[in-house]
């Protein structure tokens, strides 16, 4: 019999690399909100994917902001340091072809003596894999990577080969969850998550930055979940973009944000949207405080 084995893996990266939707895909759960723009992530969120002889408990970090313009970076700056640090394994993701100054920044910052395997995702993408043998080689040289491993988080190409290389790379231990947990997040947490990813999905350019969405109250009536959100804007032109007109863009987000929402938990779910002005909440150490950012 193999000893079971357990850890922690972060996964670090440039924004916009696939985070988040390889985390989701190993879990089999869309437990991370995922969209074509960079710094869709915010917090550090875990994904458990338990398997007979391993657990492993995956964490998502934002993708590292380039320049540091807020508080709120600077609070994402520290995640990106807790995801590299304070993990058993580091997963370095980055985009097959690509490995630019900001991956490599991202990867500088992992400590050194910390355990990496380089993930070179959205191999879908590449005409021909012949290219790929000569990246692999060029990006070995870069750092003592565990492993390198070539994936598809959209595909799922080779997560199998990535779990196995993970599964080595984790001590032995116990599982440190039940079995059948798949986060060490709350409803209320994926509740606010869900509707600010619709917020990065319709908004053009700039305005998902200056958004963020807060849960002012999550009741369970029976099997319904009856939930009122607010969504904070910087200022009172940026309210008016996000209601659209005769509010009919706020109604279309929330409408999408209760329908996975409801897959979510699995039950029938009320959700109202409110949108306030809150100045500089980027800037507000005190609403970054209430809105989950320690
Ligand atoms: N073709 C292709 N696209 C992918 C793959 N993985 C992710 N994407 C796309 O890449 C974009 C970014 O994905 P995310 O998962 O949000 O990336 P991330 O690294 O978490 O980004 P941040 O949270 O902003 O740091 C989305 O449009 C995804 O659909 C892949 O394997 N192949
Ligand atoms: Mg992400």
């Amino acid at each position: 019999m193999t000893a079971h084995r357990c850890g922690t893996i972060g996964l670090v990266g440039r924004p916009n690399t696939g985070k988040s939707s390889l985390l989701n895909r190993l879990v089999g759960e869309k437990l991370s909100i995922v969209s074509a723009r960079p710094q869709t992530t915010r917090h550090l969120v875990s994904g458990i994917l338990t398997q007979a002889d391993c657990q492993f408990v995956f964490v998502d970090s934002p993708g590292m902001p380039p320049r540091l313009k807020n508080v709120l970076q600077r609070v994402l700056n520290r995640r990106v340091t807790e995801a590299a640090r304070d993990v058993d394994l580091v997963l370095f993701v980055l985009e097959a072809l690509r490995f630019g100054p900001e991956d490599r920044a991202a990867l500088e910052r992992v400590p050194a003596g910390q355990k990496i395997i380089a993930v070179v995702n959205k191999v879908d993408l590449i005409k021909s894999s012949a290219l790929l043998i000569p990246f692999l080689d060029r990006l070995s040289k870069t750092r003592a990577f565990h492993a390198l491993v070539p994936v598809s988080a959209k595909t799922g190409k080779n997560l199998a080969e990535l779990l196995r290389a993970v599964r080595e790379a984790l001590p032995e231990a116990q599982p440190a969850y039940p079995a059948n947990r798949l986060t060490d997040r709350d409803e209320r947490f994926f509740a606010a998550e869900l509707l600010r990813e619709k917020l990065f999905e319709e908004m053009g350019q700039e305005l998902p930055y200056r958004c963020e969405v807060l849960i002012e109250s999550f009741k369970e009536e029976g099997r319904l979940r009856r939930i009122e959100a607010t969504i904070l804007v910087e200022r009172a032109s940026q309210k008016a973009i996000v209601l659209g007109a005769a509010g009919g863009r706020l109604k279309r987000m929330a409408s999408a944000a209760r329908k996975d929402m409801e897959r979510l938990f699995g039950g029938k779910v009320y959700l109202g949207t409110w949108v306030k002005v809150r100045r500089a909440w980027t800037d507000d150490a005190r609403v970054l405080r209430q809105l989950g950012y320690e």
